[in-house]
């Protein structure tokens, strides 16, 4: 998880109070920077504190209202764009009322799910030194300023949480009891009993009293518990006395402090770095924890793209219309074919190969375009592979293969290129639905059984890996056609050519039992698959046409014009 994994505020804002009502328990730990968010993020931790105590400290200052509000929510953006896990502020006192309800206003739009208030005086003391019954806020007052933040919040998915500081100021029991019934009448979401004994004990009590005091008042606020000097008791022990959410409120911070010092002592005594090697991270791991490598990565892939070339096969006589090609059938005032050529530079590609009849010079005019033509004898219409093989060259690099009769979008090839993966083909299901196309020897595909994502899948992204895939497939069995747009990575497209060169060699035949000569593409992918290699299939549903009839020109002019 890194700054690239981001949540909306409203969905996170929710996300807490939607996992106590459906667990009813939480843990959470201290984050007090984005890099300690981090390590919470990919814990087990359910939820983030964001303390005022470790913020403060990782500043270098104290915890007494010293760091304001604006430093405060500074370190929360920095954790909250890093992580997507529910946050619970502590607000320390929350300031008088008018400053609680300015700071209310602004955790919820940035997607807290809680405010954790104390029922102490301005400027507060931390709970472990200086808090005494002088500290202590008057509880009509407190419980005026939960009623403030109340009205101030947009929803209820935001919690105000009173928490209880009289145990820790030594006023006792009787005191915290009767400020806890005060704040759960005002409308308290939860309520934080705070102590600092060595062990459980006044908690445990304190869990007993609630318990009474809830059936007492018929509400049941969350009920929180800070086992920072207590920590004999397990969270598990908590749960059962009826907490719901457990805060390790300074953890992560402790343990840091405890290895930066370590590491710099390490470093002056051998008088190098060597001797603390195995007790710190790579640089890599750093690299990779915060999202660097992602950087890197994206750019090898835009100049993986700057080097990919995109072959338009346009050798072929078509059939459909009188013997011509069909790159030039006219739509909407263009050929075809700068249809197609429009799409490929709107998906930020410009290597753009065009395989054309050797005698045939109507393709020259492209060549401006910045088109590179690649003329081929192989022009019959079952030579499309070998008229492809005569842009050889241009393959070795990683291709993108769009056959010459198809109009299309230019996300379908955007999602082809994006997918992380060697091959991927496009694949539609629309040939059940047009007989015209069911009279023409389809290129069908079969896609794993176990494909989780087979047809019905909500997750729009998802490649089905195919089996299969050729012109004996019946439509019964298959699972899609093969659209002919296809992506092959550069390590692909060398598998791809060495297949070409050993079966042109051995003179085996192709699948199917084809000569070399008359073989299909589909062939040659079927013998990858068959060597083991993963092809995957991107399944669509719109976004390109492919034109077999004088309809589908009128299909595409009514839609192009749109
Ligand atoms: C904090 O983490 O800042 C707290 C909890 O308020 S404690 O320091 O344990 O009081
Ligand atoms: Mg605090």
């Amino acid at each position: 998880m890194t700054f690239e994994s981001n949540i909306l505020p409203w969905e996170r804002l929710g996300s807490l109070k939607n996992t106590l009502n459906k667990t009813g328990f939480i843990r959470a730990i201290e984050a007090h920077s984005g890099l300690s968010g981090l390590i919470v993020e990919s814990s087990e931790f359910d939820a983030i504190w964001e303390s005022s105590l470790t913020d403060s400290a990782s500043k270098g200052l104290p915890d007494a209202s010293i760091v304001g509000n604006e430093g405060r929510l500074h370190t929360i953006n920095e954790i909250l764009n890093v992580t997507t896990k529910p946050m619970i502020v502590d607000g320390d006192t929350g300031g008088d009322s008018d400053n609680f309800r300015f700071l209310v206003k602004r955790l919820e739009r940035l997607g807290v799910s809680a405010v954790i208030i104390e029922d102490k005086v301005f400027p507060k003391r931390n709970s472990f030194g200086g808090t005494d019954a002088s500290s202590m806020e008057d509880p009509d007052l407190f419980s005026e300023k939960i009623l403030a933040g109340r009205n101030a919040r947009a929803t209820d998915d935001f919690l105000i949480i009173a928490r209880l500081e009289s145990l820790v100021a030594g006023i006792g029991m009787n005191d915290t009891v009767l400020r806890a019934e005060k704040y759960m009448r005002a409308g308290a979401d939860g309520i934080m009993i705070h102590s600092k004994l060595k062990n459980p004990e006044e908690i445990i009590t304190f869990s007993k009293k609630f318990k009474v005091l809830c059936e007492k008042l018929n509400k049941r606020p969350y009920l929180i518990s800070v086992p920072t000097t207590y920590n004999s008791i397990k969270d598990s022990e908590l749960k059962n006395l009826g907490f719901n959410i457990v805060i390790h409120a300074n953890h992560l911070l402790r343990a840091s402090y405890e290895a930066m010092s370590e590491t710099a002592s390490k470093i002056i005594d051998s008088d190098r770095s060597k001797e603390v090697d195995d007790k710190i991270v790579p640089v890599k791991k750093i690299f990779s924890i915060v999202g660097y490598d992602k950087i890197v990565e994206r750019e090898k892939e835009k100049n993986d793209l700057d080097d990919l070339n995109v072959i338009i096969p346009s050798a072929g006589e078509s059939k459909d219309f009188n013997n011509s090609s069909k790159s030039f059938l006219e739509i909407n005032g263009f050929p075809l074919i700068q249809h197609q050529i429009e799409s490929i530079h709107k998906a930020g590609l410009d290597k753009i190969v065009v395989i054309t009849p050797q005698n045939n010079n109507d393709f020259n005019i492209f060549e401006k375009n910045g088109v590179n033509l690649c003329k081929t004898n192989s022009s019959k219409s079952d030579q499309l592979f070998k008229s492809l093989l005569s842009a050889r060259e241009s393959m070795e690099n990683g291709f993108l293969i769009i056959f010459g009769d198809i109009i299309f979008n230019e996300q379908l090839l955007i999602s082809l290129i994006n997918s992380d993966k060697d091959i991927v083909l496009g694949i539609d299901n629309s040939y059940k639905f047009h007989k015209h196309n069911q009279d023409k020897k389809l290129d069908l595909i079969i896609t794993e059984e176990s494909s989780e994502t087979k047809f019905r899948s909500l997750n729009t992204n998802s490649l089905e890996k195919i089996t299969n895939i050729g012109k004996t497939i019946s439509i019964k069995e298959a699972d899609g056609e093969f659209i002919g747009m296809g992506y092959f990575s550069k390590s692909a497209a060398q598998k791809l050519l060495k297949i070409v060169d050993e079966l042109n060699e051995s003179s085996n035949k192709f699948h199917e039992a084809k000569s070399f000569e008359t073989a299909d593409l589909t062939d040659v992918i079927q013998e990858l698959i068959d060597r083991g290699n993963e092809v995957f299939a991107r399944r669509t549903y719109k976004g390109w046409i492919e034109i077999h009839s004088m309809d589908d020109v009128k299909q595409a002019q009514n839609e192009l014009k749109i």
